[in-house]
């Protein structure tokens, strides 16, 4: 039933959709309530995603990677969370926002040191920038960095850090002095095993429970000198960047979510007959079924067009601000239709449209809410 706008993608681009398609129905669909209901982290979707050689989409080829532009990730994110949006999210934060991070600022050394790696999928990489008191408001970070004889020392706490349970690599931030705000914050690569790092799942997540949410406490862990990512005070500029580009993932997650509700309204309404004629002879049921198909499709379209120009090398922001609140709003609404379309039958687990009810939520939230978007958005045209 899928209807992609075909006509605007190349036909390497259709090949890799396909590809991706494929495997989210072959395996990812199949195996997303039980990971959800055991909250359990996919491995299985985690191999599969490898051996296609997913996880390097978009790393430097030197590294170990394929090079792929954004508008092939948005493709792939899109398909994987069709399929699971759990897995989706666990990709997008291992490639969109860890990986891109080396790739885009890291030196040769750190390139070479953990791209291969996470290119593989063999080592699974976080982002450790959200702290108890610094959500939306990210410069206001305490966790604490200072000199130390051969590298530094941090402390702090992180909290709801995807992948941080099974992750080996992470991309983290730090503050020489909480009151300088955005002009204190540094990057630093910190890996698990170190000293003074520890790791705590924080469980009960309405949605994308397949994904492991955590805090991560880090209490005087050494880092070598080679180890900080840019230089002091440019941390702040380099995160709002990969946040950027990293929104366009989070919009193709959420049009991967908006469509499979979309395909589970139609499906429902072919197959289920009321006062004798079947849900989709019903003008109330038509009308829901094309605002999803519009919506999904008008959030497909701003999602590519941020991805667009994000690989034309032009300015991006503002089109992956208005892709992400536009695709998360379609698929908050997309899933709500679904459900009120399956009616009872679609408020119990374990059905497809109850988790993507449960799964849609959180793209208005990560990555920064649906007010932060509009903020950005705002910025743009009134403070230019
Ligand atoms: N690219 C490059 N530089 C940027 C930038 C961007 N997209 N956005 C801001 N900067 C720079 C600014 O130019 C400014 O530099 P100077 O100090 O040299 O002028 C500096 O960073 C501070 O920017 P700004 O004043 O905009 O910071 P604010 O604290 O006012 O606002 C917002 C920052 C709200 C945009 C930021 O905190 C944000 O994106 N919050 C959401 C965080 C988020 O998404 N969290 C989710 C984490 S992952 S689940």
């Amino acid at each position: 039933m899928t209807t992609y706008a075909d006509g605007i993608l190349t036909e390497e681009e259709v090949i890799l959709r396909k590809t991706v398609q494929d495997l989210a129905d072959r395996e990812l669909a199949p195996r997303a309530a039980e990971y959800d209901r055991q909250e359990k982290f996919p491995w299985e979707n985690i191999r599969a995603i490898s051996d296609l050689g997913l996880f390097g989409l978009t790393i430097d080829p030197e590294y170990g990677g394929s090079g792929g532009t954004a508008r092939q990730l948005a493709i792939v994110t899109e398909e994987l969370s069709r399929g699971c949006a759990a897995t989706g999210t666990i990709y997008s934060a291992h490639l969109s926002l860890c990986a891109r991070y080396v790739d885009s600022f890291g030196t040769r050394e750190q390139k070479a040191r953990y791209l291969r790696q996470l290119a593989t999928g063999s080592r699974i990489g976080a982002f450790a920038l959200t702290e108890p008191d610094a959500g939306s408001d990210a410069a206001a970070i305490t966790t604490k960095v200072v000199d130390s004889e051969d590298g530094f020392l941090i402390t702090g706490t992180k909290g709801f850090i995807t992948n941080a349970a099974e992750a080996h690599t992470f991309v983290l931030m730090a503050t020489r002095d909480p009151s300088r705000g955005s002009k204190g914050m540094e990057t630093f690569l910190v890996e698990r095993d170190l000293p003074g790092v520890s790791i705590t799942p924080q469980h009960g997540k309405l949605g994308i429970r397949a994904s492991s949410t955590c805090e991560v406490r880090l209490q005087d862990v050494p880092l070598p000198a080679g180890n900080r990512i840019g230089g002091a005070g440019e941390g702040f500029g380099m995160t709002m960047q990969v946040l950027d580009s990293s929104r366009v993932a989070i919009a193709a997650q959420a049009v991967g979510i908006a469509q499979a509700a979309l395909e589970a309204a139609v499906s429902y309404a072919r197959g289920r007959s009321t006062f004798g004629r079947p849900l989709s002879d019903r003008q109330a049921i038509r009308w829901m079924i094309a605002d999803s198909a519009t919506q999904v499709e008008a959030a497909r379209q701003l999602t590519y067009r941020a991805a667009y120009l994000q690989d034309a090398g032009q300015p991006f922001a503002a089109q992956a601000s208005m892709a992400k609140l536009f695709a998360s709003r379609a698929a908050v609404e997309c899933a709500d239709r679904a459900l009120q379309i399956h009616g009872g039958a679609g408020y119990f687990a374990p059905t497809t449209v109850e988790r993507l009810y449960r799964d849609a939520k959180i793209t208005e939230i990560y990555e920064g809410t649906s007010e932060i978007q509009r903020l950005l958005i705002a910025r743009r045209l009134l403070e230019p």
